[in-house]
């Protein structure tokens, strides 16, 4: 399957509403969609999910740019790749960045499922027809807002919340939560805001009955989320903590987690993301698939890999309209009685909705790969 040309669409889109976390507050949206095209014109898609500001790691908007451009496609040049998974093996010389390959790499995927006829989801190992979903919601400006929201979310049937917590906002919110929502499947994301002096503070969220608590320690504090995990009864979860197949061992062999958060762009690509799977899978590991508010494509992938049934738990994964007033893809993901159902039309099964497509891009790069 030779990738003919590599067109980098430069994209800004704004959320409907600011997403808060424990590090800061994102509402404009800019990332770049890569085509991978073959002789034949099919196009493949993918998205980058880095930020503008690297604060939930260490890529960004401009990074990416830069790795892809300057050293990922011309990786790409004269390379006859018979297998996406070929893709990883190629980039494994650049270092880490890996929002940067994965963005690549899902368009080879996508490109792959396509030239086979076969919705991606299959050709990757997924065996569901449709996922289970959550919703994470941001820190609201009062308790009323998230009573608010957890109402208008329950009642659309999404499986379970996820709240922001961080220092000072944490035991009160989660308390008053509980007290509104008591049946609720709930869970808290701390994005590593808290540290080794919090165990107390952290050890009370046990009160609440959370399905787990995710990353609360910060991303490479392995040992530190060990010790915490022996002194909660609550499951850890980690997020920013997991970038390989060798950081969730490494993870899972210290004790430092019981659930693994995989998101494609974190962990360098769909293939990674595979290997985690199904190493969590014979280690009795549950595994779910988190978000980085990406717009349609990036959210197709989050789709597809929720499928493989170690996603035992509901994804962070809602429907377009729950972040975008109009989504770049066509149909729009939506989510009926808590689920999405998987496509069943090759590649990604969603098309780009050139209207809106072409509203929110700006700017396009083209490379010729032969
Ligand atoms: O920690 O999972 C996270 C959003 C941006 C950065 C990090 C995270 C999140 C979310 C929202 O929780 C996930 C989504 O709805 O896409
Ligand atoms: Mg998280």
């Amino acid at each position: 399957m030779f990738v003919q040309e590599i067109k980098l669409h430069h994209m800004k889109m704004k959320l409907k509403n600011p997403f808060k976390t424990s590090f800061g507050t994102i509402q404009d949206k800019e990332f770049f969609i890569i085509e991978a095209i073959d002789a034949h014109g099919n196009s493949g898609f993918g998205e980058t999910v880095a930020f503008t500001i690297p604060w939930y790691t260490e890529e960004t908007v401009k990074t990416n740019h830069h790795v892809i451009n300057d050293f990922l496609i011309p990786l790409l040049r004269n390379q006859s790749i018979e297998h996406p998974k070929e893709v990883a093996e190629l980039f494994r010389r650049v270092k880490g960045n890996h929002m940067a390959k994965a963005a690549i790499e899902c368009a080879i995927w996508d490109l792959y499922a396509k030239q086979q006829g076969l919705p991606l989801a299959k050709v990757i190992g997924g065996d569901k027809n449709a996922i289970d979903v959550g919703i994470s919601l941001g820190i609201q400006p009062s308790s009323q807002d998230l009573l608010e929201m957890i109402d208008h979310y329950t009642s659309q049937g999404y499986k379970r919340v996820k709240i922001k917590i961080k220092p000072g906002h944490d035991v009160d919110v989660l308390r008053e939560v509980r007290h509104h929502f008591p049946e609720l499947t709930l869970m808290a994301d701390a994005n590593g805001a808290y540290s080794s002096k919090d165990f107390d503070i952290l050890t009370i969220l046990d009160e609440f009955d959370l399905i787990m608590i995710e990353q609360p320690l910060a991303e490479h504090d392995l040992l530190g989320h060990a010790a915490l995990q022996k002194s909660m009864k609550t499951p850890i979860c980690l997020d920013e903590s997991i970038h390989s197949l060798t950081d969730a061992q490494l993870a899972i062999h210290l004790g430092s987690c019981q659930i693994i958060n995989i998101k494609i762009g974190r962990v360098g690509g769909i293939t990674e993301a595979i290997n985690i799977h199904h190493y969590c899978r014979d280690h009795q590991v549950p595994v779910w698939c988190g978000g980085m508010l990406e717009s349609g494509i990036g959210r197709a992938y989050n789709i597809a890999i929720a499928s493989l049934p170690q996603f035992t738990f509901p994804g962070d994964i809602g429907e377009s309209s729950h972040y975008w007033y109009e989504d770049i893809i066509d149909p729009e993901v939506s989510v009926h009685h808590g689920q999405i159902q998987i496509p069943t039309t090759p590649g990604i099964g969603y098309n780009i909705n050139q209207k809106t497509f072409n509203k929110y891009r700006y700017h396009t790069e083209i490379f010729n790969l032969s």
